[in-house]
């Protein structure tokens, strides 16, 4: 017997819960001079849209004004945002882009 030693320790073991990250929708803006084909190749080049899922959602975003490209993480978002008003500029497009926490 170890007479006075401690056999009650114990190891807690805590319960950590990881969570889930905030998403954020990419959204398009219709504007009077964009190309509709450049708004088409942007949905197919940069958020991987089939030729007639992008040529729906410009329709849509021609027709109502807006609309979603994709639902990302925060810096997923940000950068397709980036790369969108980035090659809208150096081709002299109008093209609007933002994001929205979803
Ligand atoms: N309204 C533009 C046109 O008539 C086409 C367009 C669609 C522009 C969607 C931007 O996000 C847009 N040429």
């Amino acid at each position: 017997d170890q007479g006075t030693g401690d056999r009650s320790a114990v190891i807690t073991q805590t319960k950590t819960r990881t969570q889930r990250p905030s998403m954020y929708r990419v959204l398009i803006l219709n504007d009077d001079y964009t190309p509709m084909e450049f708004v088409v190749y942007v949905l197919e080049q940069y958020f991987h849209k089939s030729r007639e899922e992008a040529t729906r959602i410009m329709l849509h975003v021609h027709q109502t004004g807006v609309g979603v490209c994709g639902v990302y993480t925060y810096e997923v978002a940000e950068t397709k945002v980036a790369q969108v008003i980035d090659t809208a500029r150096r081709h002299q497009h109008p093209l609007q882009c933002t994001m929205e926490k979803d």
